[in-house]
C-alpha cells in the first residue's frame, strides 16, 4: 500500500512537473529512428549512479559520461562496473550482442525509471552518450554547477551511421596549432559523432612532425608559418598524445604527408631532395604549386620510405594520406610514376593509401581512397578511378570546405570555391554527388579546414561552427531525415550549448538562435 501511495504521488508530481526542455527529435546529427514518449521523461537526481558493463572500453565511456555531467550538475555520479548493469535506475551503459546496430550504432531508452544506452561496442556507447548530452538542458555544458532541473525527454532512439568515415581535416602546416588546441578540436568532432581527424602535417610553410631518421625536417622545416609566427612541430610524444586522446573518443587519426608537391619546408631542411639547380628558401606566403621533391632521384624514395615508416609506427589507424594535390611543376608521367611508387610504399607498410583526387590517373592499389575536393561534380577521371575500385571521400570545395567565407563580410577565409553559408554546407548528398559514382563507392565525408588565414583556436571554432554539424549530419543521418527547415530548427538549440561551453561560433543569420 505504501508503494502504491508513493507511485501515485510520483505520478501526480510528474503531471505537475514541466516537460524536459529539449525534444527527443532535436538531436544533431538526426538519428535513424526517434520514438518520443512525452509522458515518460526522466529526471536526473543527485543520487543517480552510472552503471556499465564490465570491461575497460565500456568503463572508459562511462567515465567520459560522468566527466561530462559532473561539472554542471555538481552530482557525484559514481560509476559502477557490473557484469549485468540492468535492471535500470540511473544511467546504464550496456554492451549487447546485437549485430543490427553495427560497430557504431546504439539504442537509447529514456523512461521515468532510468536511462539505458545499449550498443554492440564502446564506439556505439559513446555516440549514445553524445546524444544523451544533447537531450539535457543546455546548461549541462557549463563547467561550474548550475541550479537546474536535469530532465531528459522520454522515449527511444535507435541510431547508426550512414557512412563509415566521417571526418574533419585541420591544416597545422600553414599555421601551427599546439596539442591542446588539437585535443579541443577532437572534442568538437566527438560531440557530432565524427570518427576521423585528418592532420595535414606538412606543407610549403612548415613540417610539423618529428622524424628521427631525417631530424632537420622538424628542427629546420618546422620553423615559421604563414605570416611572421614562430611555427612549431609535434614531437613523437605530442603526436602520440593526440592519437591516444582521439582513440579514447573512438576517433582515428589520419596523418597526411603531402607529396610530391607542397614540400618547400622539407626542401629547406634537405636541399638534396630538391630538383637540380634550385635553392629552396623558407616560405611564409600563401601561393601553392611551386615546390616538389625530385621524382627522378632515388634519394626521394629513401626519404618517402623513412618518413612514412616512422609515421606508420606511431599511427594505429589503417590510413596513410600522401597528399598528391597541386604538384603543378611535375610532368604528368613523372607524377603518375611517383604516385604509383608511393602507393606501393604505403601498401608495403601495411596501410591503406588516401590521397587527394589528383591521384586518380595513377594505377589502382587495393582499397585506395581518393579525397575528392573538386567544385564541378562532373569528373570523369575520378569516376573512372572509382570504377577501377577506388573509394571516394567527399570534400567538395564548394560545400565542405570550412576555410571558405560564410558571406562576403566574413573577416577570415577564402572564396575561391564560393561562399559557403550554413545552407550550402548542408544542401548536397554525398551518396549522389559525383556524376557516375554510386553510393557504394563512397566511403564517407570530410570537412577540411585550411589555415592560411586561420591563426587561433577561436578562429578555428568560428569556421567550424555551425558548419561542422551540417557536414556531420550528411555523414551520419539517413537521407530520409534530410530537411533544411528541420535541421536549422534542431541546430538553433545548440547555440546556447556552444556559448555555455565557451565555443566561438558564427551566428549564421539563417538560424533563429535563441
Ligand atoms: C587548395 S584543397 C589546396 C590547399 C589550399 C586550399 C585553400 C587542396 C588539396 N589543396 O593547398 O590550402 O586550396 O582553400
Amino acid at each position: 500500500a505504501a508503494d502504491l501511495a508513493r507511485t501515485a504521488a510520483r505520478a501526480a508530481g510528474d503531471l505537475l512537473a514541466p516537460p524536459a526542455p529539449v525534444r527527443l527529435d532535436d538531436v544533431v546529427p538526426a538519428p535513424e529512428q526517434v520514438r518520443p514518449d512525452p509522458g515518460a521523461d526522466y529526471l536526473l537526481t543527485p543520487d543517480a549512479v552510472i552503471r556499465v558493463s564490465t570491461g575497460p572500453a565500456a568503463l572508459a565511456v562511462a567515465e567520459q559520461l560522468a566527466a561530462l555531467l559532473r561539472p554542471a550538475t555538481g552530482y557525484p555520479l559514481p560509476v559502477t562496473d557490473a557484469a549485468r548493469p540492468e535492471p535500470a535506475g540511473g544511467i546504464a551503459l550496456v554492451l549487447v550482442d546485437d549485430e543490427t546496430l553495427g560497430p557504431e550504432g546504439y539504442q537509447l531508452d529514456i523512461t521515468p525509471a532510468g536511462v539505458r544506452i545499449a550498443a554492440a561496442g564502446p564506439a556505439g556507447l559513446l555516440h549514445g552518450v553524445q546524444t544523451l548530452r544533447q537531450l539535457l538542458p543546455a546548461a549541462i555544458e557549463s563547467r561550474t554547477p548550475v541550479a537546474e532541473r536535469w530532465a531528459l525527454p522520454g522515449g527511444s532512439i535507435t541510431d547508426r551511421p550512414r557512412f563509415a568515415y566521417r571526418g574533419a581535416m585541420l591544416d597545422v602546416a600553414r599555421h601551427f596549432f599546439g596539442v591542446e588546441d588539437v585535443l579541443r578540436v577532437v572534442d568538437h568532432l566527438s560531440r557530432y559523432k565524427l570518427n576521423h581527424l585528418h592532420l595535414h602535417l606538412t606543407d610549403d610553410q612548415g613540417w610539423r612532425i618529428a622524424v628521427d631518421s631525417w631530424p632537420r625536417l622538424a628542427a629546420v622545416g618546422g620553423v615559421g608559418e604563414v605570416g611572421d609566427g614562430p611555427g612549431g612541430f609535434y614531437t613523437k610524444a605530442d603526436y602520440q598524445r593526440i592519437v591516444a586522446y582521439a582513440a579514447e573518443r573512438h576517433i582515428t587519426v589520419v596523418p597526411e604527408i603531402d607529396l610530391p608537391g607542397h614540400t618547400n619546408a622539407a626542401l629547406v631542411a634537405y636541399p638534396e631532395l630538391a630538383p637540380a639547380g634550385t635553392v629552396p628558401t623558407p616560405y611564409t606566403g600563401t601561393e601553392v604549386g611551386f615546390s616538389y621533391v625530385d621524382p627522378a632521384s632515388e634519394r626521394t624514395y629513401d626519404f618517402v620510405t623513412d618518413v612514412l615508416a616512422e609515421v606508420t609506427a606511431m599511427t594505429p589507424g589503417p590510413w596513410l594520406h600522401i597528399g598528391g594535390d597541386e604538384a603543378f611543376k611535375v610532368k604528368r608521367e613523372a607524377y603518375t610514376g611517383f604516385v604509383e611508387r608511393a602507393q606501393r610504399i604505403v601498401a608495403g607498410l601495411g596501410k591503406t593509401v588516401v590521397g587527394w583526387h589528383q591521384l586518380a590517373p595513377a594505377g589502382h592499389v587495393d582499397g585506395r581512397v581518393l579525397q575528392w575536393w573538386g567544385t564541378d561534380a562532373d569528373d570523369p577521371t575520378t569516376a573512372e578511378a572509382a570504377r577501377r575500385g577506388a573509394r571516394l571521400l567527399l570534400s567538395p570545395g564548394n560545400h565542405a570546405y570550412l576555410d571558405m567565407k560564410y558571406a562576403p563580410d566574413t573577416p577570415i577565409g577564402h572564396d575561391w570555391a564560393g561562399l559557403i553559408d550554413l545552407r550550402r554546407s548542408y544542401e548536397w548528398d554525398p551518396g549522389a554527388h559525383v556524376t557516375g559514382v554510386p553510393e557504394t563507392a563512397v566511403l564517407g565525408v570530410e570537412a577540411p579546414l585550411w589555415t592560411e588565414s586561420v591563426t587561433s583556436l577561436p578562429e578555428v571554432e568560428f569556421m567550424l561552427f555551425p558548419r561542422l554539424p551540417a557536414l556531420a549530419e550528411l555523414g551520419w543521418s539517413p537521407r530520409a531525415t534530410h530537411d533544411w527547415d528541420r535541421f536549422r530548427d534542431r541546430l538553433a538549440g545548440h547555440g546556447p550549448r556552444w556559448t555555455a561551453a565557451g565555443i566561438t561560433f558564427h551566428r549564421s543569420p539563417e538560424v533563429s538562435w535563441p
